[in-house]
């Protein structure tokens, strides 16, 4: 690894110059801030304590009018206008929402007229730097899968030595929150490649990328792209960068960052581990990195029994989940946190909604709601666990630019029967083509798609099989969100009749 250098091709700050506190340099500064979701509102709320003057600007309507907050200018237009009126604005800074993508006119338009832009993220950070409390850690994650399971893990293994740690970010916490709040010893930070795409000078105490997969590509404007943002993760790590030895892309992310000179590659495998590395001996998973010897001593972190509550009704304990559990057990170590705590907290530790919960058993048939699974990675972890020609998968959504052809290829020994949901199906219809199990499709127009959905799922399903909600899909061209789109299949499933 090489030492802390500025990331390649990042221009300095126009906005924050040499010298004066965040403070004294926005006080007064024209800043834009776009998109008004969660992200967008709390931005808003910090620039507004930091004396910025705020200019806002939306696609949607109903996202400006719940702004409570005074602002300077407001704005409601499609990317193409909001970058037009962004290059005449005064604003030489542009703090960004995630949703707003990379190759879209707003990002390249603000590119072009010279505006600085800052995720959510940079703002908390670079607030977090000029308080009282600078040196709370940070402990960053991103991943394509299981990044809210582990973020979740590591909040729990750091409270459990007594820190107050809340998960935060992409999870759904803005980070800036947290930092404005001001009560956190340390935060457990789950960041997108969104966020990561427009975060510059961000530090962690350690870092981690689970795993990289196809995967927002509609976003990123190619899987590269996506892979470059992922490893900004690792980019000024102060003590480690954990990666997963099963997965090459994460490794060479490592290899290639920009880290803080004396933070240590900490690889996280399956198999037994050598100096330097977490992993599994056994039924237990041993840290050989941490500890004061890494060379002679193996330290038992958990055991696989730890996490037996964590396995689906009826399956064994997944291998992502384990991987997840290492991941998380090692950014805690990273920040002190002894072996007995990490136990204990993994022990205690429930699955969040939506993820592989088995929403109902009726006719004995299970329903299990895994909404979460938003990309084909997770979907094919999610039908892994299940019995050959057992299960009735309920798939489709917003593609974001993903094929289906290799998952399809991948889970077909699985399958009972398809069912297809969402608006798009074009990238089903071609994946599913030669498949030899009965497919139905749902009407896009319908105005209860995942009531259709399960209607159709039942009709196919016999006794001992399982309805898999895993669709490998966003969520949003048909639903709020993925957690809407769950809640919506398990009262489906909860009826015990056919709901037409
Ligand atoms: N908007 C625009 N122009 C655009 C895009 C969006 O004006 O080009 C506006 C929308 O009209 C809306 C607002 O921006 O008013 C929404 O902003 P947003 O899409 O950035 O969403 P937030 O509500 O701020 O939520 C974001 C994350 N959303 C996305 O990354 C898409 C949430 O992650 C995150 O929890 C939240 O910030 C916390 O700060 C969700 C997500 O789906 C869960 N993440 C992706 C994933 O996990 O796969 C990355």
């Amino acid at each position: 690894m090489t030492s802390l250098t500025e990331v390649p091709g990042e221009p300095s700050s126009a906005v924050t110059g040499p010298g004066g506190s965040l403070s004294d340099q926005l006080d007064g500064a024209h800043v834009a801030v776009v998109g008004l979701g969660r992200t967008g509102r709390a931005v808003v709320d910090a620039l507004a304590t930091l004396g910025a003057r705020i200019h806002v600007f939306d696609s949607r309507e109903s996202s400006v009018e719940m702004l409570q907050t005074p602002v300077a200018s407001t704005t409601v237009a499609d990317a193409e206008a909001t970058a037009a009126a962004l290059a005449q604005s005064p604003a030489r800074l542009l703090v960004v929402s995630p949703g707003v993508p990379a190759t879209g006119p707003v990002l390249r338009g603000a590119a072009a007229a010279g505006i600085e832009t800052w995720s959510e993220v940079e703002l908390a950070w670079r607030i977090q730097q000029d308080s009282a409390r600078p040196h709370v850690p940070w402990l960053t994650l991103t991943g394509t899968d299981g990044k809210t399971t582990t973020v979740s893990m590591l909040s729990a293994i750091l409270e459990a030595q007594g820190l107050t740690a809340p998960a935060v970010g992409n999870i759904g916490t803005p980070v800036i929150e947290a930092v404005l709040a001001g009560s956190a010893d340390a935060l457990a930070v789950e960041l997108s490649s969104f966020q990561l795409h427009t975060t510059r000078t961000l530090a962690p105490l350690a870092s981690a990328c689970l795993n990289l997969a196809a995967d927002h590509l509609d976003w990123h404007g190619g899987l590269e792209a996506y892979a470059q943002d992922k490893a900004r993760v690792y980019s000024r790590t102060r003590l480690a960068a954990v990666y997963n030895l099963a997965d090459a892309a994460t490794e060479d992310m490592v290899r290639q960052a920009d880290v803080v000179e004396g933070a240590r590659a900490i690889g996280l495998t399956l198999g037994v581990p050598s100096a330097g590395q977490i992993g599994l001996v056994e039924d237990a998973v041993v840290d050989r990195a941490f500890g004061p010897d890494r060379f002679r001593e193996a330290i038992e972190l958990f055991s696989l029994g730890d996490l037996a509550q964590l396995a689906p009704a009826g399956a064994d304990l997944p291998a992502h989940i384990v991987s997840d559990a290492m991941a998380a057990a090692a950014l805690g170590r990273a920040a002190g946190v002894v072996p007995e705590d990490v136990r204990a907290a993994l022990r205690a530790f429930r699955p969040g909604a939506h993820r592989i919960e088995l929403a109902a058993t009726v006719d004995g048939v299970r329903y299990v709601d895994d909404s979460k699974a938003t990309n084909a990675h997770a979907a094919r972890a999610s039908l892994g666990a299940q019995a050959d020609g057992t299960t009735v998968w309920i798939v489709g959504g917003l593609a974001k630019g993903g094929r289906f052809e290799d998952l399809v290829a991948n889970v077909s020994g699985k399958l009972r029967a398809v069912v297809v949901i969402g608006v798009d199906q074009e990238p089903w219809k071609s994946a599913l083509a030669g498949i030899d199990v009965p497919v139905t499709y749902i009407d896009p127009a319908s105005p209860e798609p995942m009531d259709d959905a399960v209607a159709a799922a039942r009709s196919h399903a016999r006794r001992g099989d399982v309805v898999l909600l895993a669709p490998a899909c966003a969520s949003m061209d048909q639903f709020a969100s993925y957690a809407e789109r769950g809640e919506r299949f398990a009262e489906a499933a909860r009826r015990n009749d056919d709901p037409h």
